[in-house]
């Protein structure tokens, strides 16, 4: 399996993020996906490719332009401010919601990190650009693979994609590496593509990008948000709109949720794939599925993640797994690595 690794993806590196009140350590960490790249190599699993340049049209077809001018500057414009702001992340304190105006672009950079995130827990940093930049570039060499011939391909990187939207940022996302992902696969000829997002979390930004959107299916299963992050978005009524209509669903579990329950529900979700006709499947992989994740909530074991890159496997697409969540830094990279060799055993 090729292994589209982030090289840069350290150079995203938050000091803080605000919880509740409290500015806290970052859970979002380099860490992550250094044990995940050890245990690729411990088990001599994947080849690392290079990446390609990523087009710009490419981006565009998924973020929006002003919200891409926004995120490359954002730095500098931060700094720019206050010489000090070098020595903290940027992290917004002001939204437009209900009532407010979206049409307008403040010239205030405290006001524009508002328009464009959705919470206070996503830190920008002096190399958020090029970590991500980096990342969507990793996604998009892992679609040209599969429009190469390959039957999967793994896309290693930070900072997470799902939460990323079309103008907004947040839930440690900045750019959404599956939906670009998505897209490079319907440019390259693929007429139905369909995302996996078998994440903790609801993919908010990914559900949202497609949601109207009848040519990329987005399925996903998560923790309920009546009590889990993001909250506003990932109920079972979301099933898209216009020529996206019932190309969108949603499958939250209540936390707790061990994983036989789980696994029947990754089976509702491969089956609208598969009645969906996809030709290539993009999984947005979160292991934060993981009993001992420090911010989810489901019961899942390691042996079990073999199981999932099993079932995924049987669904006989041509699949990207994209690296997403997962927190339990020791145990993240061999939750990964077997979901991989659970899919390779079957693929
Ligand atoms: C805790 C609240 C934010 C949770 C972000 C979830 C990130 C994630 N600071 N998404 O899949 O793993
Ligand atoms: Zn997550």
């Amino acid at each position: 399996m090729q292994v589209f690794y982030n090289e840069h993806h350290a150079l995203h590196h938050g000091r803080h993020e605000m919880f509740r009140g409290a500015l806290v350590p970052c859970v979002e960490v380099p860490a992550r996906v250094d044990h995940v790249l050890q245990e690729l190599r411990a088990r001599g699993l994947g080849r690392i490719a290079q990446p390609p340049e990523i087009p710009r049209d490419l981006l565009e077809r998924v973020h929006a332009p002003r919200y891409l001018r926004f995120l490359e500057g954002a730095w500098d414009e931060w700094v720019v401010l206050d010489a000090a702001n070098a020595q903290r992340d940027a992290i917004p304190s002001y939204w437009p919601i209900r009532g407010f105006r979206s049409d307008v672009l403040p010239a205030s950079f405290h006001a524009r990190m508002g328009l464009f995130s959705f919470d206070a827990g996503s830190p920008l940093t002096a190399g958020t650009w090029a970590a991500a930049s980096q990342g969507a570039a990793c996604a998009v060499g892992g679609a040209r693979a599969l429009l190469a011939g390959e039957r999967s391909a793994f896309v290693l990187t930070r900072p997470p994609g799902h939460h990323a939207g079309p103008d907004f940022f947040g839930g440690y996302c900045f750019l959404n590496n599956a939906a670009l992902a998505a897209q490079a696969l319907r440019d390259g000829g693929c007429a139905r593509v369909a995302v996996l997002d078998v994440d903790y979390h609801h993919g908010n930004g990914t559900q949202t990008i497609f949601y109207e959107r009848g040519d990329v299916f987005f399925a996903s299963v998560h923790g309920d948000p009546r009590t889990e992050y993001p909250y506003f978005l990932g109920y079972g009524d979301e099933r898209g709109a216009g020529a996206g209509l019932d190309c969108n669903l949603n499958l939250p579990l209540p936390r707790g949720t061990g994983f036989a329950r789980w696994r029947d529900t990754l089976a509702v979700a491969l089956d609208a794939i598969a009645r969906f006709g996809a030709d290539a499947l993009v999984v947005s992989l979160g292991v934060d599925t993981f009993a001992l994740d420090p911010i989810s909530g489901f019961g899942l074991g390691s042996a079990d993640y073999l199981r999932v890159g099993e079932d995924i496997a049987a669904s006989a697409l041509p699949t990207l797994f994209v690296f997403e969540g997962g927190y339990a830094v020791a145990e993240v990279g061999v939750n990964a690595a077997n979901v991989l060799d659970g899919f390779l055993s079957r693929a």
